[in-house]
């Protein structure tokens, strides 16, 4: 059986919580300390994933049925985890990762009310047991987060360009799995000056370390 040597780190939350910018940090601190560090991001992180990425965010495609949606999400993960995540944990590295299987959990059913039975399933089987060592999630009302997103003055993807509702339901699953896996899941209020968010995010890491 596989084992997994390394550490795998995912932050995740609410739209423009500062994911990217937290983890661009927290790769450059771990490195810092002689750490080999891989980031990557969901759904993409290779170029298959990126691919996938491009047709399942694009504002273009809004006639794309939730079915299909939650199986791009899944097919992208599937190669990530093969060809990227776990030949790095087994090389002992830090996998960093923006976004991971609980996004799907949040926003296909918490927000797009599909199937959890249906979810897990298709989460365990992509994964098997792999699970990543934590889930740092960023939480930030959604308003917000979209003021931010305006403010790089880039255009809305195609699920943040679903109605508020949509953002505040997977805002709500997140803070639900971290309710029920206390474990494997840590909350980090991201509506807070950006030094303190990454402190928090650093004290969560360097415990793990
Ligand atoms: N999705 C899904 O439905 N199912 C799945 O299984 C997966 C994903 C894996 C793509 O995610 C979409 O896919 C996402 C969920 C769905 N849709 N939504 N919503 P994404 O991660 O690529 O998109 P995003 O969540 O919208 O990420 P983002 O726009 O890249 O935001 P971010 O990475 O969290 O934030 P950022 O880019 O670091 O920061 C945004 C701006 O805010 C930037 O200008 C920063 O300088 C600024 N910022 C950051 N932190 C702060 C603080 N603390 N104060 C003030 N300003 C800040």
């Amino acid at each position: 059986m596989f084992v997994a040597k390394g550490l795998m780190i995912v932050c995740d939350g609410s739209n423009g919580a500062g994911k990217t910018t937290i983890l661009k940090a927290i790769s450059a601190h771990l490195e810092s300390k002689g750490r080999e560090v891989v980031l990557t991001r969901e759904p993409g992180g290779t170029p298959i994933g990126e691919k996938i990425r491009a047709l399942v965010l694009s504002p273009e495609t809004p006639e794309m049925c939730d079915m299909t949606e939650l199986m791009l999400f899944s097919a992208a993960r599937a190669q990530h985890l093969n060809e990227k995540i776990l030949p790095a944990l087994a090389e002992g590295k830090i996998v960093l990762s923006d976004r991971f299987s609980a996004a799907t959990v949040s926003f296909q059913h918490y927000a797009r009310g599909l199937s959890l039975d249906a979810i897990e399933q298709l989460n365990s089987l992509v994964l098997g047991d792999f699970k990543p060592t934590i889930n740092i999630i960023l939480d930030l009302d959604p308003l917000v987060g979209l003021k931010r997103v305006h403010a790089r003055g880039e255009g809305l993807d195609r699920l943040e360009d679903q109605d508020i509702n949509f953002l505040n339901r997977a805002r709500e699953g997140y803070l639900k799995q971290a309710e029920q896996y206390p474990e494997s899941f840590a909350v980090i209020n991201a509506d807070q000056p950006l030094p303190s968010v990454i402190q928090d995010t650093l004290s969560v890491i360097d415990a793990l370390l």
